[in-house]
C-alpha cells in the first residue's frame, strides 16, 4: 500500500495537509449515481486529490464529476481521472534515481535520469487524455468493462521532451518498425500479462509524441504517472503510458495482450457492428472519435422561458481540431453554430457558447461537432463489443418556465 511516508519520501507530496494514507484512510465522502443501471458509486478522496468518483479501488479506477468540466477546458491535477489495469501500481519512485531506458533496435542504447530529460529542450501543447471506455456504461446492449459516465477524460497542458529527440539520441536502425513502452507498474499474479503498449516509429517520431514530466505547470500527480509519462496526443488514453522507465525499439509488430486481444475495434469504416455481433477483423483502437459536450446545463435542468440563456461547453477530436460546434433546440431539426472559443490548439477541448431563447415547455437540446477532417457525431449510437469510440450526438432535456 502506498503510505503517507513513501509518498513524502519520493518529494510528490508536499509535506501538509493533502496527504492522507492510501492503506486505511479513503474518506467516503458521499455517493453519486451516474445515468445508467447500477450506476451509484462512492466519491473517494486520495492523495492529491479532491474527492472523485470511484469505480474500482484495486487498481485504483478514478472518474471525473462531470460538473469539474464546465471549471475551465483546463481539467485541474486533483480532478483529473485515473486509470489503472494492474494492482501492483509503483510505491518508491526515488526522483533522483529514476530513469528510463532506451534500447532495442537502436545504435546506442541509453539510461538517461529524470535530471537529464528535463534538462533537454522541452516542449508544451495541451491535449485531452481519455480512456477508450470513456462512457461505456451508455451502451445499449451494455458491455463488459468499466461502466464509466463521461468523465474518463481530461484536458492538461502537459510539458516535456519530444519522444523523438529521445530516439534520435539513441539512433533508431533501419529496419526499425515498432517503440514499446514499459511502465514502473505490474500485475499481482504472474498468469495476468505485464501492461506494455506500442506505436508504430513514424508516428513515435511525429515530434507530438511527447516524454512528459510536468501537467499544468506542476509535477505529474502520482496516480497520473509520476515522474514520466508518455503523451500521444489525439489517441486513447490506453497508450499513454505512465511511470514510463523502459522504451524498446523493435522490427517486428508488438503482439501482447494489449495490442493484440485487447484495445481492439472493429475494422471497418465506422469501427462499428451490430450491437450484439462479433466483428470479423479487428484492428489496435487509435485516434479520438470527435465529441461534444453541453458542461453548464444538466439533464433535466430548469431554464427562463423567453429569457438569453447561455449554453457552453467542450469539443474535441482525434487531433485535426474543431470546425464548428452547432446547437439544436429542437431535436435535431434544424442546427445553428455555435461561436467557438480561444483556440489551445489541435488536441485540446475548444470551448464553444450559444445564446438562445426557449419558449415556455420541454425542449431537447442537441450538440454536434464537426472537426476539421471533416467527422462529425452521429445521431444514433454506433455500437462496438469492447464500448470504445462513443460519439453519439448528445441529447439534454430542459424545461423552460
Ligand atoms: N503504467 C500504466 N500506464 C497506463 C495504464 C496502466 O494501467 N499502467 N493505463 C492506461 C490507460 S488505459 C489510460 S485510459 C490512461 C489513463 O491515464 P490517467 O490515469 O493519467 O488518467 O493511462 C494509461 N497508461
Ligand atoms: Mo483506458
Amino acid at each position: 500500500m502506498i503510505d503517507r511516508r513513501t509518498l513524502l519520501r519520493s518529494g510528490m507530496l508536499a509535506a501538509s495537509s493533502a496527504a492522507i494514507s492510501f492503506s486505511s484512510k479513503l474518506a467516503l465522502a458521499e455517493t453519486v449515481t451516474l445515468p445508467f443501471g447500477n450506476g451509484e458509486r462512492p466519491l473517494i478522496k486520495y492523495p492529491q486529490k479532491r474527492p472523485l468518483i470511484g469505480l474500482t479501488s484495486r487498481p485504483p479506477q478514478l472518474e471525473t464529476p462531470f460538473s469539474v468540466f464546465n471549471e475551465g477546458v483546463i481539467t485541474p491535477n486533483d480532478a483529473f481521472f485515473v486509470r489503472y489495469h494492474l494492482a501492483d501500481i509503483p510505491l518508491e519512485i526515488d526522483p533522483d534515481t529514476f530513469s528510463v531506458d532506451i534500447q532495442g533496435r537502436v545504435d546506442k542504447p541509453l539510461k538517461l535520469s529524470l535530471a537529464e530529460i528535463k534538462n533537454m529542450p522541452a516542449i508544451e501543447l495541451v491535449a485531452v487524455n481519455q480512456c477508450s471506455g470513456n462512457s461505456r456504461g451508455f451502451f445499449d446492449p451494455r458491455v463488459g468493462g468499466g461502466q464509466l459516465a463521461n468523465g474518463a477524460m481530461g484536458n492538461a497542458r502537459w510539458k516535456g521532451v519530444p519522444l523523438k529527440a529521445v530516439l534520435d539520441k539513441a539512433g533508431v536502425q533501419a529496419g526499425a518498425k515498432q517503440v514499446v513502452f514499459d511502465a514502473l507498474d505490474g500485475p499481482v499474479s504472474d498468469r495476468t500479462p505485464d501492461f506494455a503498449k506500442a506505436l508504430d516509429v513514424d508516428h513515435a517520431r511525429d515530434g507530438d509524441v511527447m516524454l512528459a514530466y510536468a501537467m499544468n505547470g506542476e509535477d505529474l500527480p502520482v496516480l497520473n504517472g509520476y515522474p514520466l509519462r508518455l503523451i500521444v496526443p489525439g489517441y486513447y488514453g490506453t497508450y499513454w503510458v505512465k511511470h514510463l522507465n523502459e522504451i524498446t525499439v523493435i522490427d517486428t509488430v508488438f503482439d501482447n495482450f494489449w495490442m493484440k486481444s485487447a484495445y481492439r475495434i472493429p475494422d471497418n469504416d465506422c469501427n462499428c457492428v451490430e450491437p450484439g455481433t462479433a466483428p470479423k477483423a479487428t484492428i489496435p483502437i487509435n485516434k479520438f472519435t470527435v465529441r461534444s459536450f453541453l458542461t453548464n446545463l444538466v439533464d433535466g435542468a430548469k431554464v427562463k422561458a423567453g429569457a438569453e440563456t447561455t449554453l457552453r461547453g467542450i469539443a474535441f477530436d482525434g487531433g485535426s481540431g474543431i470546425k464548428e460546434v452547432a446547437v439544436s433546440t429542437d431535436g435535431g431539426q434544424t442546427w445553428t453554430p455555435s461561436r467557438l472559443g480561444e483556440n489551445l490548439g489541435r488536441y485540446s477541448f475548444r470551448e464553444w457558447t450559444s445564446i438562445v431563447k426557449l419558449p415556455a415547455g420541454a425542449h431537447e437540446l442537441k450538440v454536434r461537432a464537426t472537426s476539421n477532417d471533416g467527422q462529425t457525431q452521429p445521431l444514433q449510437p454506433l455500437w462496438n463489443p469492447a464500448g470504445y469510440l462513443r460519439n453519439v450526438v448528445e441529447t439534454y432535456r430542459v424545461v423552460a418556465a
